[in-house]
C-alpha cells in the first residue's frame, strides 16, 4: 500500500515554534515513526508552502498512490483551487489537522476542502496523521 502525506504553509516549522499549539516534535522524526511502525506501507512526504505546488503533488499521487493524507494547513479555509484537485482526483484524501481548529478561531472553523474528502480528523496533535493512515488502511480493506 502506497500513501502520501501532504503538508502545507508553515508546517515545516513543527518542533521549531509554537510547541504549545503544534507541539514540540519535528514532523520527520514523527515520520520516522511511523513508518518504522508500519512497515508494510510505502509512506511518501512532501511539503510546500506554495498552493500551485500542493496541487501538482495531489495531482500526482492522485492517480499513483491508495490515499493521500492533507494538511493543508492555512489554505484549508482558503483554496478553492486545493478543493478541486482533491476532487478530480482518484485516491482518497483524508484531511488532517494537528490542532482542534473548531476549539481556535471562528475563521478555522470552515474548511473548503471536508466535503470532497473521504474524512477529516483534526485535534490530536501529530496522532492525527496516524488516526488518518489507519482509516486508510481499514476504507481498503
Ligand atoms: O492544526 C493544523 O494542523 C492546521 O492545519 C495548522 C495551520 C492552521 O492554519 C490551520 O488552521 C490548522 C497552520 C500551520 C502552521 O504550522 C506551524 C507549525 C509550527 C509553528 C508555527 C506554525
Amino acid at each position: 500500500m502506497k500513501i502520501q502525506i501532504i503538508n502545507g504553509p508553515n508546517l515545516n516549522l513543527l518542533g521549531v515554534r509554537e510547541p504549545e499549539v503544534y507541539g514540540g516534535q519535528s514532523f520527520v522524526d514523527y515520520l520516522e515513526r511511523l513508518r518504522v511502525n508500519n512497515p508494510g506501507i510505502e509512506i511518501g512526504y512532501f511539503q510546500s508552502n506554495v498552493e500551485g505546488e500542493i496541487i501538482n503533488k495531489i495531482q500526482e499521487a492522485g492517480f499513483e498512490s491508495d490515499g493521500i493524507i492533507l494538511n493543508a494547513g492555512g489554505y484549508t479555509h482558503t483554496s478553492v483551487a486545493i478543493r478541486d484537485a482533491i476532487k478530480a482526483v482518484t485516491a482518497p484524501v483524508v484531511e488532517v489537522h494537528i490542532s482542534n481548529v473548531h476549539a481556535r478561531e471562528e475563521f478555522r472553523h470552515h474548511s473548503l476542502l471536508s466535503a470532497v474528502c473521504l474524512g477529516v480528523i483534526a485535534g490530536f496533535g501529530t496522532d492525527s496523521y496516524r488516526l488518518a493512515l489507519n482509516a486508510l488502511v481499514g476504507a481498503k480493506e
